[in-house]
């Protein structure tokens, strides 16, 4: 389940086994589908000062966790000066991650992003507000129908400009779900995501003395060894505990391994 911290509100968009729905308008009580089977996510993200390895981490772990293919999809690089920056950052997440880099409002720069996008295929778009998610969407069907609206240029945020999901269709024949951005997303029921996205902890953890470790000064802690000797860093090992912590926030003690 996906929810919006700010405001508590379930989202929903990525629900378990790859399952839009939503509430039937004028029946609360009927559920009304969306979209089944979302093949690709196009995680979408900006390359100004809003950029977030974090944030990016978050929905790479939600997409596993559906089982969704995901593609990140880095947009307004017409106003960068070092897009490629970028995307090195992002395609340093996860090995083998996609990652493509588009002006969202430049025909020839998003036709790359086609291939995903093809007759009887489902994209479904996430992103924080202002990343430029409804501009692709316009932009892909040669059309400007979705509004879209200016980030502020305090701190490059969006507006909430998007209110609702709402899937629209290519003339090749292709579905794309654009969504409300969000303020942030919180993980709940994604310890399998986090497994993979992080899978090199994981794998390190299970050489610690401890079979419940907390990776912190328990002797014999193998997680703690690989970043001391540069295997594992210590940023990425910081973000892993807090998506765990949100994930399971019970604390442990330490138990030797039998
Ligand atoms: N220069 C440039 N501007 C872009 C690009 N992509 C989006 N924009 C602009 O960024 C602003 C926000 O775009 P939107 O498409 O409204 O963003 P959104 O992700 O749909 O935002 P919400 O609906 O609030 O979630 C608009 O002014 C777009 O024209 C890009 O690649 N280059
Ligand atoms: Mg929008
Ligand atoms: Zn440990």
């Amino acid at each position: 389940m996906l929810i919006d911290s700010a405001t508590g509100q379930p989202i929903r968009v990525l629900h378990r086994m790859n399952l839009f729905k939503r509430r039937a308008p004028g029946d609360p009580r009927k559920e009304q589908m969306i979209a089944a089977n979302v093949d690709t996510l196009f995680i979408v993200a900006s390359c100004n000062q809003d950029f977030s390895v974090a944030r990016l981490e978050r929905y790479l772990v939600l997409a596993h966790e559906v089982g969704v293919n995901p593609v990140v999809v880095l947009t307004k690089i017409d106003l960068s000066d070092n897009p490629e920056e970028f995307a090195a950052a992002a395609r340093a997440i996860e090995p083998g991650l996609l990652v493509e880099t588009v002006n969202g409002r430049d025909p020839a720069s998003v036709a790359r992003l086609a291939s995903w996008c093809g007759k009887g295929e489902t994209v479904a778009l996430l992103g924080s507000s202002g990343v430029g998610k409804s501009t692709l969407v316009n932009t892909m069907r040669g059309s400007d129908s979705i509004a879209t609206q200016a980030i502020r240029a305090s701190d490059a945020t969006g507006r909430h400009t998007t209110t609702v999901r709402e899937m629209h269709r290519l003339e090749r024949g292709g579905w794309l779900l654009d969504t409300p951005g969000m303020r942030e997303l919180q993980l709940t029921d994604a310890a399998a995501g986090i497994s993979e996205v992080f899978d090199d902890f994981v794998l390190a953890a299970e050489n610690c003395r401890f079979s419940n470790c907390g990776h912190g000064s328990e002797p014999g802690c193998a997680v703690q060894a690989a970043i001391a000797d540069g295997t594992l860093t210590s940023v990425r090992f910081d973000r892993w505990r807090k998506l765990a912590a949100e994930e399971s926030p019970t604390p442990s003690y330490p138990k030797a391994r039998r």
